[in-house]
């Protein structure tokens, strides 16, 4: 999301490059209980020939934003993109080198032959070798407050590289991760109380986490651009395993585990600052002894 689809804009709005899929979602979840976890939508304005989806800025009054970006679901190709890729295949090159760049070992005989890989195949590497397809959402990046844009997780698999993720991307401020917990488990409320969230598959659309040094520290779902009402014969659960056909996306798998990574993330913070306060008690009482020999 960071970046490449935006357009600064003035008045505390941000434009995004338009998508019909993606205007149709943001004015559906502006009457749903969502909408306090949606960036404000105002509808759409075209510039020098182009159509733009106005939202307001999230970022705007924080004072060095840090940010972090995660794609949740345990996969972020739709259907039709499987489908595509059986009956009329479109190779990628782009997406071949992308691949080879990560790892030159991950492309088949025939894939390195043709030099190119369909959408499909390298969205599905990409949720196979991230946490996605096995924790039901991934890290895509982090921007810290001196504006840096951090993109290495593209393998993060284990609990473990998460909650350490979580704990430099807070500095493991206990009350930053606090907040998160919370606005965490109100979304899992709001959720459930959602009919758009019923009646929708939510593909690629990401959590975006907001705090800056004023401790203001928020959770916002962006990106609806593949986001699509299920068809009506099928009831989506969200909490279940995708199998073709069944168009479950797995946002609910995504969002327990990111809850109890943040929850670990606070444990371990919470030690840490105990440890620390052990230690500085340690040097302190070190420094009297020193000084009580001097004299
Ligand atoms: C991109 C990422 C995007 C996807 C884009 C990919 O890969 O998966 O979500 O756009 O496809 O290139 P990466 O993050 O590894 O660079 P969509 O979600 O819109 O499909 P694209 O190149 O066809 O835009």
């Amino acid at each position: 999301m960071l970046l490449g689809n935006f357009q600064l804009s003035e008045g505390g709005e941000v434009l995004k490059r338009f998508s019909e899929v993606e205007a149709v979602c943001l004015q559906a979840l502006m009457a749903d209980p969502l909408r306090p976890f949606v960036p404000q939508y105002h509808g759409s304005v075209t510039k020098g020939g182009e159509s733009y989806i106005r939202l307001k800025d999230l970022l705007s009054g924080l004072k060095n934003p840090v940010i972090m970006d995660c794609k949740m679901g345990v996969r972020t190709y739709q259907e039709e993109e499987l489908t595509k890729a059986h009956t009329k295949p479109t190779l990628r090159t782009d997406m071949y080198q992308k691949m080879v760049k990560v790892d030159p070992t991950a492309p088949t005989v025939e894939e390195h032959e043709q030099r190119g890989v369909t959408k499909w195949r390298y969205l599905q590497w990409r949720d196979n070798t991230s946490s996605t397809a096995t924790l039901g959402f991934r890290i895509e990046c982090i921007m810290m407050e001196n504006g840096i844009v951090q993109r290495d997780f593209k393998k993060m698999l284990t609990p473990a590289q998460v909650t350490e993720a979580l704990l430099s991307f807070t500095k493991s401020q206990l009350h930053i991760l606090k907040a998160y917990h919370s606005r965490l488990q109100a979304l899992d409320e709001a959720l459930k109380e959602s009919p758009f969230f019923k009646a929708h598959e939510v593909i690629g659309s990401s959590l975006l986490f907001v705090h800056d040094r004023t401790s203001q520290a928020s959770i916002w779902m962006i990106d609806f651009g593949k986001t699509t009402p299920s068809p009506s014969s099928v009831q989506l659960r969200h909490d279940v395993p995708w199998a073709e056909g069944n168009r479950e996306d797995g946002y609910l798998i995504g969002l327990a585990a990111l809850t109890s990574f943040v929850g670990q993330a606070i444990s371990q913070a919470a030690c840490r600052q105990v440890e620390n306060h052990g230690e500085e008690m340690g040097s302190v009482a070190h420094t009297l002894q020193e000084q009580e020999h001097t004299h």
